[in-house]
């Protein structure tokens, strides 16, 4: 089987030598190089040239090398050409400690600390139990169910939302546009895990904001053009919300003076929550590889009719 690799050339040259050891019918081309481009089948990339198919003509399969597929420009993909996005170990264990860190820096009021510290204070507020501390994930696909089953087992109060029911031990969980305001009421700290589609696009603005918990905090590690970053500020001036934690934004990176780079109740962090992990992901894709020839389903098949 014939596989183009097009992303992080680094990346691109382990996973060749890995391949030629481990699964020796596959060949795996670097681009610029295509090997014989009427025999490529699959491309693994982050952003495809233009001219696809032009340049393939026999693609079937475009893989991601990250978790989401929403850089794709899908008008400019034939219906029929399978988009799967990449589902590792590594990368969920990634979100998992981010989110992790994150929830636990917010549950005990560590934007405040280090604020206070800078202003040389030493000044102590209540401590709250994790079990009184009631944290809301946002998407409860790979990642989403991943971090909520470590803040389970850290004791937090966790509830999730999703697009379509979910039942999930532990996690009081609502669905769809029409719970989502019962969801955000439970939620003092707010984690969007969620893929960037139509419908979460400017998700998380002023109105939303108003329906959590006054003094809320937010944790965004989803896609950037999910927050109002206007309605960010004017939540944390208001109070509304306390800090926020923000890993995702529109632009990337953002410009100079930009008002989140200095705000005393933002951490920022670039796009760094999670990255796809060399070694564990060759092995999942090599699975995934396999389920194909074999004819079975691929995982992580983008649905284009839902966006993700
Ligand atoms: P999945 O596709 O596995 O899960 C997506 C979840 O979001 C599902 O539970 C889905 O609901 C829910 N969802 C989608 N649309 C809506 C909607 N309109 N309303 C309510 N719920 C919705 O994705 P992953 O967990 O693998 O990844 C999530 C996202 O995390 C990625 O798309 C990417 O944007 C981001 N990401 C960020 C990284 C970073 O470093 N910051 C790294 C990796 C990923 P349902 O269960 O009903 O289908
Ligand atoms: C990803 C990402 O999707 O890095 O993997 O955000």
């Amino acid at each position: 089987m014939h596989i183009v690799y097009k992303s992080e050339p680094e990346r691109g040259r382990m996973w060749q030598r890995w391949l030629a050891e481990h699964a020796p019918d596959i060949q795996l081309h670097l681009w610029p190089e295509k090997g014989e481009a009427e025999q490529v089948e699959m491309l693994i990339a982050w952003q495809p040239p233009e001219n696809i198919m032009a340049t393939f003509p026999r693609l079937k399969v475009l893989f991601s090398v990250g978790a989401g597929a929403d850089q794709f420009d899908f008008s400019a993909l034939p219906a029929d050409l399978s988009v799967v996005r990449m589902i590792e170990p590594g990368l969920t264990q990634g979100m998992v400690e981010y989110i992790t860190f994150s929830v636990i820096g917010l549950h005990r009021d560590m934007p405040r600390y280090f604020q206070q510290q800078r202003e040389q204070q030493w000044l102590a507020h209540p401590v709250k139990p994790a079990a009184q501390r009631r944290v809301g994930v946002m998407g409860l696909g790979e990642l989403g169910l991943a971090s909520l089953k470590q803040l389970v087992a850290m004791g937090f109060d966790c509830a999730g939302w999703s697009r379509t029911p979910r039942d999930i031990e532990n996690v009081r969980c609502w669905h769809g546009d029409d719970q989502l305001v019962e969801f955000l009421a439970h939620s003092e700290i707010l984690v969007c895990l969620l893929p960037l589609t139509a419908a979460t696009k400017g998700l998380l603005n002023g109105e939303l904001f108003r329906q959590l918990p006054y003094g809320a905090a937010l944790v965004q590690a989803g896609r950037g053009p999910q927050l109002n970053q206007n309605d960010l500020l004017a939540a944390l001036a208001s109070g509304q919300l306390s800090a926020a934690v923000i890993d995702v934004t529109d632009p990337e990176p953002l410009p100079a003076g930009h008002p989140f780079w200095n705000h005393p109740a933002i951490w920022l962090t670039p796009h760094v929550a999670s990255q796809t992990q060399n070694g564990s992901a060759i092995a999942a894709l090599l699975d995934n590889l396999r389920r194909y020839q074999r004819g079975e389903p691929m995982l992580g098949i983008i649905d284009r009719s839902r966006g993700y």
